[in-house]
């Protein structure tokens, strides 16, 4: 006879995350299909767990949460640039550089001159390390091509990693990330190809699910930026920005009018702006892995965003110029003792409110009942412990659309 379900754990601390941590002590996990079919404390079963699934877990008190999610990457790229990384060192800023041909404009170099398969496995290696940190989903940017060869290379990358690892991939096309080398001193002819050439393509191939814009003095004005957002919107994508990172230009309440599913970055974010988004319903993304490398001294307005309660995510924008790291783990850490959040608040920051920031919500991000099966088993009594180390990994199993995943390092 076919039993209820397909696996239960039991045993578990459960954090479902659906508000604030939301903890089950002594929880079960039921799967069917690769969804979640019954979760709950275990007294409440409805039978034993052996009578309704064929295969039982005993979590032995370990503590479960949903699998994180990386809301914003830039994880396909070529090289890496560990020299500016130096530059930097001896005083010369990320501008300096990028004004100076480095940059976003160097890795663009290298992944225009790697083959597909050369990126593929560069960008793998970094894909499976995120993934043993306990990250089931990752939203990946193109936007180191800047011409469209490179830009398609980029975006079947980010799929292929999709299908040889088991990780759900969200991409987005970041086209305008920086004006390229053939265009300098006329953006708006590129934002023209962008417009008119790239998006239209992106929409009718599927290749990817939004467009983001880096609107900033070195990369895209406002009205080049509200131009992208038009268009993605006439072609049916959802829009994001890279907004008020280095400055405030006035973006994240641009992208607040087309309705953006997350503005990200938003250090030098005024008040205005946090209105704003919280008016459109838009997931502020928080980046401490960029502020914390870029030694960045303006905090994000969190205080404004907790009042004004903009829902926050917090990602690790995994790029070689910003922020070359690999582990949301890490990245929870830094979004308390960098940017104050809570604990709780983090938590919350890389599931429930990722989701969100990457249209989601009513699939991932929390453990409950009809939600995907993406969980994380961690070798903590409690989720405080995932935010409160730094340098360990306590993940003890992955479970993918109810799957345990093979161990991925
Ligand atoms: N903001 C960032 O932090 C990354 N891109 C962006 O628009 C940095 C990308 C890089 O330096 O390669
Ligand atoms: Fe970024």
């Amino acid at each position: 006879m076919t039993k209820q379900f397909d696996i239960i754990w039991v045993n578990g601390l459960i954090a479902t995350c659906e508000q604030g941590y939301g903890l089950i002590e002594h929880g079960a996990i039921a799967v069917k299909n690769g969804k979640i079919a019954w979760i709950g404390s275990a007294k409440d079963l409805p039978a034993k767990p052996e009578d309704l699934a064929g295969e039982v877990h005993d979590l032995h008190g370990h503590c479960v949460t949903p699998g994180f999610i990386d809301c914003h990457t830039h994880l396909v790229y070529a090289g890496n640039r560990a020299h500016e990384f130096e530059q930097r060192l001896r005083g010369i800023t990320y501008e300096e550089i990028a004004r100076n041909g480095g940059g976003i404009q160097s890795t663009v170099k290298a992944t225009r001159a790697a083959t597909e398969d050369e990126l593929f496995q560069q960008s793998l290696k970094r894909a499976r390390a995120l993934v043993a940190s306990g990250v089931t989903t990752i939203e990946i940017k193109s936007g180191y091509g800047l011409d469209w060869p490179t830009e398609l290379k980029m975006l079947r990358v980010a799929k292929l990693i999709e299908e040889t690892i088991p990780v759900t991939i969200k991409r987005t096309f970041l086209g305008a990330h920086t004006v390229p080398v053939e265009y300098r001193g006329n953006a708006d002819e590129y934002i023209q190809l962008v417009c008119e050439q790239m998006i239209p393509t992106v929409a009718e191939k599927k290749l990817a699910d939004a467009v983001d814009v880096f609107c900033e003095k070195i990369a895209f004005n406002l009205e080049q930026t509200g131009r992208i957002f038009r268009t993605a919107k006439k072609f049916g994508l959802d829009v994001k920005c890279h907004a008020e990172q280095l400055s405030d230009s006035g973006s994240a309440a641009l992208a607040a009018k087309y309705h953006a599913l997350s503005v990200d970055h938003l250090e030098h974010a005024s008040a205005e702006s946090v209105k704003a988004i919280a008016r459109s319903g838009t997931v502020a993304v928080l980046l401490p892995g960029a502020y914390y490398f870029l030694r960045e001294t303006k905090l994000p307005p969190v205080e404004l965003l907790r009042e004004h309660q903009v829902p926050v995510a917090i990602a690790s924008d995994c790029n070689p110029g910003t922020s070359p790291i690999m582990s949301l783990l890490m990245i929870l850490n830094m979004a308390c003792t960098l940017f104050r959040l809570t604990p709780e608040e983090a938590l919350e920051g890389v599931t429930r409110h990722a989701a969100k920031a990457l249209g989601m919500d009513k699939t991932h991000g929390t453990l409950t009942v009809g939600k995907m099966a993406d969980f994380a088993v961690w070798n903590v009594a409690h989720p405080v412990e995932l935010v409160y180390y730094m340098g360990d990994n306590p993940l003890r199993q992955l479970v993918k659309s109810g799957a345990i995943t093979p161990h991925l390092r």
